[in-house]
């Protein structure tokens, strides 16, 4: 176990979630990360499902559509689309999909950056932004804090009775935690700290039964330690039992 994992935080069994429909994403968008053509591999590896689709690069602009097809499958079988991978970009269309399907939807946006700035369009630095102002979507950030003084401004109101999406950005961890991202943002906490911070301010967003899709986004395993990689999938795979029935 890597030294930095706090106690009780241990792998049990590996996905397949049964409610899971995952989405592996070999598509980074605009987000340029180096390596995460194969991520999809080592997430459709590490969090099998029983139903599922790879989304190809070679797709290209078909990929996006993809993914809302993917999402649309998911809610054909009664499971949750889970998407694995690829630049965070890709979250407008997992979200708007869902959003057609629920009419609402409430956002729990984890990530070291608010992904908020209005320019370009869309992308995965302005995601939130092009959400917000698209979809009738409550934003609701979790560890952010990078370059707060120039995000668009959120509205942190819940929408009552809208269910829940959860968007995990893997660079809301501070190395040494988690280093294979392109934007690693420093945390003036110790690796401990920040990681009890962190797990309590989760804790707060518990929705049991009202998560309706989830993404794990922005990292690319290749570049990552064996111990980075034992980090991720212990933490990934303890929330996604909670958020994924
Ligand atoms: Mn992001």
């Amino acid at each position: 176990m890597p030294k930095q994992t706090p106690e009780g935080l241990t792998r049990s069994q590996p996905l397949p979630s049964a409610g899971a429909f995952g989405l592996y994403v070999d598509f980074d968008g605009d987000s340029a990360l180096p390596g995460a053509s194969s991520s999809a591999r080592f997430w459709s590896r590490n969090f099998p499902t029983e139903h599922g689709l790879i989304v190809n690069r070679e797709w290209g602009r078909y990929a996006e559509a993809s993914l809302a097809l993917g999402v649309r499958m998911a809610l054909e079988l009664g499971k949750t689309p889970t998407m694995f991978g690829g630049g965070h970009g890709n979250t407008y269309f997992t979200v708007r999909e869902l959003c057609r399907e629920y009419g609402a939807l409430n956002l729990l946006h984890i990530d070291a950056h608010h992904d908020r700035y209005t320019e370009p369009r869309l992308c995965h630095w302005s995601v939130m932004s092009r959400i917000q102002r698209d979809l009738p979507v409550a934003l609701h950030p979790l560890g952010h804090r990078f370059e707060l003084e120039r995000a668009e401004a959120v509205s942190r109101e819940t929408i009552q009775g809208a269910p829940w999406y959860v968007s995990w950005d893997l660079d809301v961890f501070p190395a040494p935690l988690v280093q294979s991202v392109m934007h690693s943002v420093a945390d003036s906490r110790s690796s401990d700290s920040f990681l009890v911070d962190f797990l309590t301010e989760l804790d707060r967003f518990e929705h049991s039964g009202n998560v309706v899709g989830v993404d794990v986004v922005e990292w690319d395993a290749s570049r990552a330690s064996a111990e980075e990689q034992t980090f991720v999938i212990e933490i990934v795979q303890r929330h996604l039992e909670r958020w994924v029935k």
